[in-house]
Parts: C-alpha cells; structure tokens; sequence
C-alpha cells in the first residue's frame, strides 16, 4: 500500500502550469512533452496569477514550460495552432491572456484552431469570481446575466470549454481539456477561463495532480461490417478517384495512401490540408481537388463513379460548392476518424484512424484494380496540368511580375523538406494550383479559415516545430497590414522565418471575386480617395511595407522583377540568421492564373441597377445548375 503523500499547496496558476509541464503525449510507442510551452501576454487579468507562475517556473526548472511573448492574442494563437499542425497534433501551445480585449483577441484564433481541428489550449484571465468590486477594467457587466463575461464568446469556437469559478474545479477542467486536446476526433481549440482572483488564490492540491500523465492518441480501427461495405461500393468502381485530406497527414499515412493508390491504380487528388500527402511527381497523383484544383483532378472528380474521401471534411472549395461531381450515380466513400466527417455527401462511413482503414483497405482489396487505361489516363491528364504549372511558372509577364512567377521561383529555391506557409488572398489558391509538393509537411496553407494575419504568426510557430526546415513565408500586403507584429516575436527569439511580402496594392483575390460577382472590385484595391470622383479611386497610396518590416527589425530585401527576386530569395536563404528576412516584391495583381475549370458559390445580387451585376446573376443561375445538393 501507498502511504498518500502530503497535499501541495500552490496558487491556481501555479498548480495549473505544474500539470501542463507533466502532461506528455503517445502515440506508436513515441511519447512526447505534451506543451512545448506556453505564449503569453499579461495584463491585470492574468499578471499576479499565470504571470507570477510562469515567473517561478522558469526560475525553478527553465526547461518545464517555456515562456514566449506574442505581440498581439490573435498572433499567439495563431502560432500555436500552426505548431501543432506542424507536429501533427502530438505537441501542442498554451496560450495565457488577460481579461477583456486580450481575451477577445484570441477568440479569432480559437475559431482557426477549431476549424481546422489543431490543438490548442487557451487560458484567458477572466472577471473576478468574488465579486469585490464589480465591475472590474473590462468587465462586460451583462444587466441580465451576471455569469457571463466577454469570455463567453469563446463556446461556440472551442472543442471544449469551461470556467474555473473555485480551485477545486481545476483537476476535473485539466483533465477534460487534455482528453479533447489529444482526441483526434474532437480536438480544436480548448478554453479554459480563469477568474483573476481564482488564479491567484491557494489551495492544497492532491500531489497525484502532478504525477506524470501520458495522453495515447488513439488510432480507432474501422468496424469490420463498415469496412465490408466500403469495400463492395469500392469493387464496383470503373472510374474511382481518392480525395486525400488533412487527416492523412495527421495520422503520418502517407506511404499507406501511395500504398492503396498503387496497389489499386486509384489516382489521388489533394485538398488544401491534404496537399503533399503524395508527391506532386507520384504518378498517381493528380494535384489540387476543386474549386482552386488541377484540371485533372477536376476533370476525374466530373467522371468519377466512386470517391474515396480520406480525412477530408469535404469544405465548399474541396467539392467546388457541390458541383464537382457531375456522374449521376457517383458513391462515396468516408474515412474519417471524425463521425461527422465520415457520414458527408451521403457516403458509406468508415469511422477510423486514416492509416488504419487505409491498411485494411489495401489488404481487402487484394487483386482488384482499376484499369490500366484508366491509370493512363490519370497520368496522361496530371502530365497535361504539369505542362500549365510550368508555364505558370515561367510567363514572362511585365512590366511586374505575375504571382504564379513568384511562386515558381519559391518553389526551385526551397528545398524538399522546407515549409511553404500561407493562409489568406489570391496565394492559397494559386499555391494549391501551382505548388509542386514535395514532402507531407512541406506545404502548410490554412484553408479552413483562411485567415488574413495568420501567415506571420503561424510561420513563427511552424518553424518554432520544425528548426531543420526553413520556412518560407507568403504573405500579401492586404494580410501584411492584418498582422505583421509576430515578426517582432520572430526577432526576439531569433527565429529564422523567410517571408515573402507580395505588394500588389490591395485585395487581387477579392478584387477578381467582385468582378465576377459584378461588383467592380468596389473597395478592394488600396488607393487615395479621389477627391475628384469622392470615391476610392485616387493614386497609389505611399505606403511603404518594407520599411515597415526593417522597422520592426527584420532584415529586408527588395526585389522589382523576377530575377532580382530569384537573387534575393537565394540571399535570404543563405542569410545565417538569426531573426526574419523579407523579401518584398511588387506583382501584378491582374496577371492571369490558370483556370482550374471548377466554381466556387458566392451568391450575386438578384436584382441590380447595374448591367454588370446583371449579367453576373444570369452567369450565376447557369453556374448553379450543376450543384449537387443531396451531396450536401
Ligand atoms: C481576417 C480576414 N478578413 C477578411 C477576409 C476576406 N478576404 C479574403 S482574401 C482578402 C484580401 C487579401 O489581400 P492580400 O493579403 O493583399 O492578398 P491578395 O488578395 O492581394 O492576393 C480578404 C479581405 C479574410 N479572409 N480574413
Ligand atoms: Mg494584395
């Protein structure tokens, strides 16, 4: 028998900072620190508590839970989630706030990370649990409801939420944020909300609190009769495409996924999430799926009688709203380890780890194959669209270069393993199109929010993950102007981030989208207001974001056309660092990107003064005939 041992006394914070630092995650047999630490921002709703905490765990044991100081919420959470998109979910970021607008601030993030179903646990401050002098700085002071705070804000965002009203409540809150925190089903962002006055406040705490946890991250394998059943609508298939999402990375399947597509000569197109899943070179790979996708993959998707979804959450651009999938009869199939996820388009569901159903697939597929004309076909079309990236890559456009250029010329200078990172404007989808992918981390682009602001932070924490790969930064200037302070995180720690600030004077990608919608490009390019016209149609505005960035103590280069771009990408690459380089260059934002031949859903005015908007509306009611809505 164990003799129980002496309770601890700690403060809240101080209790919950010792628990995260215990904390470690499993997965086949490779265990891991579950934080690798904690961002943070202090303000008087988190100061005396998780500030002094922090405080006296970095001075008693430098290595339990590492401090790092964002510069805004948002950004904090923003390189939390990327960290562990970049670890594939098995180490995470905790991220401490104040009350108030520091809270708020991170409720933006928390959406990001639940969207894309990245772990991230947040702890903002919140108003005092006592109530000695209501309201306190920030406080909301709902007339109705006193147990709301702006904190509530954070429900309908988070994976899991609670408030810690008393101490007694932690272990029990600890414990359910870290069971959703390593659920690969249900993890996102997880809040915890801690009263000013409870963080500060003691209590004796039961030291098996303490005690090392290890947190296995489960790999559900599929039921058999499920499995039966995905493989009998697999069998029937003449035209079956594979639709590889997110979730193959994040189950580390990619060499099973090229495993099933060789075995069965099924071709495999890639979301946003599921792009480098198979190189962009496997000859069974045909590129990006949907609305901002390969005309190959595209053009098998309108074929296609059967279609594997494996980890995708099938998003509007994935199925380009719907209309992808033109065969009347076409079936699907779901992997997913995510219930919700597995029964879309009406599928045949197979709930499980990605890895796990892609074994069992192959292995109950065992001598069946699609046809070899078929696989030829697949080839002949992926070779087709490779020729359009190569021409892409090389338009020749002035007198300012075209993104797709840019593009190319980050892709030849970064190295297989490193990180392209993007996340909002007209680069995602062109990086979708156009990127060639050469490794299943290599291109990190956050499409399931698409977040102007997140490219900077989110490449801080993408190189905070992976030291050994650079990590090439694309941001334009509308998500430069969001958020860029993250850079002086960068400069602080001395992370090497080489970002690419593509200036082409407003919204391209918003501008094209209200042109097509009929809108045109109203508000979308940055200009003086003229005050001629009183509209916002004036000159070039005189801003200049490269010394911006020198101003924030990045090192900065700026480059005009394309080969000036291609030497000063190559000096960033060589710069030893420490600290961010950017590469500042000015593009075209009206140079053509080749069409995906696919639709995305953005609804048009119905009526309209304009004949612009009306001619957009007849385009729109034609567009939507080829939607699917029972695939829904
Ligand atoms: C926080 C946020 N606000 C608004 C949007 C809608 N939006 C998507 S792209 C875009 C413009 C991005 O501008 P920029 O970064 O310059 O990229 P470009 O379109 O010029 O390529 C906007 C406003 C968004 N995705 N995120
Ligand atoms: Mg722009």
């Amino acid at each position: 028998m164990t003799v129980p041992s002496e309770p601890i006394r700690l403060t809240v914070a101080q209790a919950l900072v010792r628990f995260l630092a215990a904390q470690r995650s499993e997965r086949d047999g490779a265990e891991h620190r579950l934080f690798a630490g904690c961002f943070g921002i202090f303000g008087h709703g988190n100061v005396a508590g998780l500030g002094q905490a922090l405080l006296e765990a970095e001075l008693s044991d430098p290595g339990a839970l590492r401090y790092l100081q964002g510069r805004n919420e948002q950004g904090m959470v923003h390189a939390a989630a990327a960290y562990a998109r970049m670890r594939n979910r098995m180490r995470m970021w905790a991220c401490t706030s104040s009350i108030g607008p520091g809270a708020t601030n991170m409720v933006t993030g928390a959406a990001l990370a639940t969207i894309n179903r990245l772990p991230v646990l947040l702890l903002p401050g919140d108003v005092f649990a006592t109530r000695p002098s209501r309201p306190v700085l920030q406080e909301l002071e709902h007339p109705v409801s006193y147990d709301v705070s702006v904190n509530d804000a954070f429900r309908p965002v988070s994976a899991f939420f609670d408030r810690v009203w008393r101490p007694e409540q932690l272990p029990s809150a600890l414990l359910g944020a870290m069971r959703v925190l390593t659920d690969p089903a249900q993890t996102g962002a997880v809040t915890l909300a801690l009263p000013q006055d409870v963080q500060a406040e003691a209590w004796d705490w039961p030291a098996a609190l303490f005690a090392p946890r290890v947190w296995h991250v489960a790999r559900p394998v599929p039921e058999p009769a499920a499995l039966d059943r995905a493989l009998a609508v697999i069998r029937t298939a003449r035209r079956p495409l594979i639709i590889a999402g997110g979730g193959v990375i994040y189950s580390e399947a990619c060499a099973e996924l090229a495993e099933l597509a060789e075995a069965a000569g099924i071709p495999v197109a890639q979301t946003q999430a599921g792009k480098g899943a198979l190189p962009y070179d496997h000859p069974l790979s045909v590129g990006a799926m949907g609305s901002t996708g390969s005309t190959a993959a595209n053009q098998l998707a309108r074929e296609a009688d059967v279609v594997i979804g494996v980890g995708t959450r099938y998003s509007d651009f994935t199925t380009a709203s719907g209309s992808a999938f033109a065969d009347p009869g076409v079936r699907f199939v779901n992997i997913n380890v995510a219930p919700a996820d597995a029964a879309k388009q009406s599928g045949t569901a197979v709930t499980a780890d990605a890895r796990e159903a892609l074994r069992a697939l192959t292995a109950g597929l065992a001598g069946w194959s699609a046809s070899d004309e078929y696989r030829a076909l697949a080839w002949r079309l992926a070779a087709e669209w490779d020729e359009t990236v190569t021409r892409a890559y090389t338009l020749g456009h002035q007198p300012r270069p075209a993104q797709s250029e840019v593009i190319g010329v980050v892709n030849e200078v970064s190295g297989p393993r490193d990180v392209v990172l993007c996340a909002a404007g007209s680069m995602p989808g062109d990086l979708h199109k156009l990127w060639r992918a050469r490794d299943p981390k290599g291109y990190h682009v956050e499409y399931g929010y698409s977040c102007m602001g997140y490219e900077i932070a989110g490449g801080l924490g993408a190189k905070l993950a992976a030291p050994d790969r650079d990590v090439y930064v694309m941001v334009g200037d509308g998500s430069y102007l969001m958020m860029a302070q993250e850079l002086v995180t960068a400069v602080a720690e001395g992370v090497k981030l080489i970002v690419v600030l593509v200036q082409n004077q407003g919204f391209a990608s918003i501008g094209a989208l209200s042109q097509s919608v009929g809108a045109q490009r109203f508000g979308t390019a940055y200009r003086y207001r003229d005050p001629a016209t009183g509209r916002l149609d004036g000159g070039v505005l005189p801003v200049d974001l490269a010394a911006n960035a020198q101003s924030l103590g990045a090192r900065v280069l700026r480059a005009q056309t394309i080969g000036e771009f291609r030497a000063a990408l190559i000096q960033a690459r060589e710069d030893p660092g420490p600290g961010p380089v950017v590469v500042h260059v000015e593009t075209d934002p009206l140079a053509p990107s080749p069409s995906s031949q696919s639709w995305w859903d953005v609804p048009v005015a119905q009526v309209s003064r304009l004949d612009s908007t009306r001619q957009a509306y007849a385009d729109y009611v034609e567009q939507r005939q080829k939607q699917r809505p029972l695939l829904g």
